[in-house]
């Protein structure tokens, strides 16, 4: 399956003829798709190429849950050998099958993308993602056995002996979602164990939003280079986009997946460079291949050539999601953007919970903090000249009041899987929202 692509140019031949393809597929096999098109008056065979990429109509998270659980699939049962989901937090989840075909090349992509974040068959890698229907855990496995290195798929949880196989397996490689790998970080400062005596060398974080001040802290605290990884259960599962050893960047792996960047309000599409919502089509998916699928995740893309040498465009660290933008008193706020102010004051960790709820007709948000280890509880003074800092640095960033709450150092949950950055409250009262 994998061909050698050269430059942009061919690059582009190969989608066109992909796209091509799978059009006429899914418009044979899928019924969902065939009316999609007869309603936007789109003949198959008027899709020539990907200049005619535009034409095509969306496809939703919705669109996935109306069929649930198997009304997208565009083979058979029978050729299906694996089934995913995603929870959610309400409603159905939205399941994913996968041919054998498609689980080669989600092994080879997933192969891609350890290999140019520096991993090799020298490497032991500790698979920190759940395995199950969540689709880190065996994405990342296939992917570290199809490059010949020695998978210890530990799964997530268990945090002390997570660490006692890092320290016995000698583990170089863990695999984990940002917020995991801080907590493990937590964890061997609590028992004492110096990151450095680990062999530690690498981290293969995604599957939740993080920023670069969340990658520096992980760096400096477990001794490694941390890479992002991206992907979704609805395109393939870890291994969409991941960044190269130069750490500027997630490379979209384009010969599978043709990317766009749309507004997510009109749907136009835009030039790369500006900020809006990942668009994606599948191009060699069997069981489930998605048209112009709507990822809800906002990035930015750019095409300037990287030095490791890749010819895929890069997407910028996923800044937030169309649905977790909160508006509180009528201001846009990203979780993300939080998450920036607070690691940029010293010593504070990166644990904090919004919660949002509704006071009357008010809206009423809180921060919370854990204090720092050095700040002792007792020390008023210095507690509330911190507070204060915060609430300046949010307001001047967020143009935003937040009232601050302190609490004990280690109160915030902290889990093996995506964290919980946001409780709010009021989509209780109101509609409910993906977790
Ligand atoms: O999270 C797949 C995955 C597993 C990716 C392990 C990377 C590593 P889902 O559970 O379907 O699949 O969730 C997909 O998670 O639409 C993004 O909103 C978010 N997400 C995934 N990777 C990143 C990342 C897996 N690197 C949803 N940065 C996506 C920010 C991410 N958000």
């Amino acid at each position: 399956m994998e061909s050698v692509i050269r430059n942009r140019a061919e690059l582009e031949h190969v989608q066109s003829a992909r796209l091509v393809n799978m059009v006429n597929r899914v418009y044979q096999s899928v019924p969902f798709y065939r009316q999609a098109l007869d309603a936007s008056g789109v003949r198959p065979e008027s899709i020539t190429g990907i200049a005619d990429l535009t034409k095509l109509p969306f496809t939703t998270k919705a669109d996935l849950r109306d069929n649930y659980p198997f009304g997208l699939f565009a083979v058979d049962m029978k050729q299906v050998v694996r089934i995913h989901a995603s929870s959610g937090t309400t409603g159905r989840p939205t399941v994913v099958g996968y041919t054998k075909d498609d689980i080669e090349i989600w092994a080879e992509l997933a192969a891609r993308a350890l290999t140019y974040a520096g991993v090799g068959s020298d490497d032991v890698i500790q698979v920190a993602y759940g395995y199950g229907l969540f689709t880190g855990g065996l994405g990342m496995h296939y992917g570290a056995e199809r490059i010949g290195a020695s998978v210890i798929p530990i799964s997530g949880g268990n945090t002390a002996k997570q660490v006692q196989l890092m320290q016995d397996f000698g583990s170089t490689v863990l695999a984990c979602t940002p917020s995991y790998a801080l907590y493990i970080a937590e964890t061997l400062e609590q028992m004492g164990i110096d990151p450095a005596v680990l062999k530690l060398r690498v981290g293969i974080f995604g599957a939740e939003p993080w920023t670069e001040e969340m990658r520096r802290q992980i760096e400096a605290r477990l001794h490694l280079k941390a890479i992002d990884i991206y992907g979704l259960s609805e395109i393939m599962g870890p291994g969409v986009a991941c960044e190269c050893t130069c750490q500027d960047g997630l490379h979209l792996y384009e010969d599978h997946f043709i990317c766009e960047i749309i507004d997510p309000e009109t749907g136009e599409q835009l030039p790369d460079g500006e900020p809006g919502e990942l668009v994606i089509t599948t191009v060699t998916k069997q069981a489930l291949p998605l048209v112009r699928y709507r990822t809800g995740d906002i990035t930015k893309l750019t095409a300037e050539p990287c030095s490791c040498g890749l010819i895929f465009r890069r997407m910028s660290k996923v800044m937030g999601r169309t649905d977790d933008m909160l508006i509180i008193r009528g201001v846009n706020v990203f979780p993300s953007q939080i998450e920036a102010v607070l690691l940029s004051i010293e010593g504070i960790e990166p644990n904090y919970q919004l919660v949002v709820d509704r006071k009357g007709a008010l809206d009423d948000a809180e921060l919370w903090v854990e204090v720092p280890s050095t700040i002792a509880l007792d020390e008023v003074r210095r507690l509330e000249s911190l507070s204060k800092r915060i609430d300046q640095a949010i307001q001047s960033t967020l143009g935003l009041h937040l009232r601050i709450k302190l609490v004990e150092p280690q109160t915030i949950p902290r889990g093996a899987g995506k964290a919980q950055r946001v409780v709010d409250k009021r989509s209780l009262y109101t509609t409910s929202k993906e977790g």
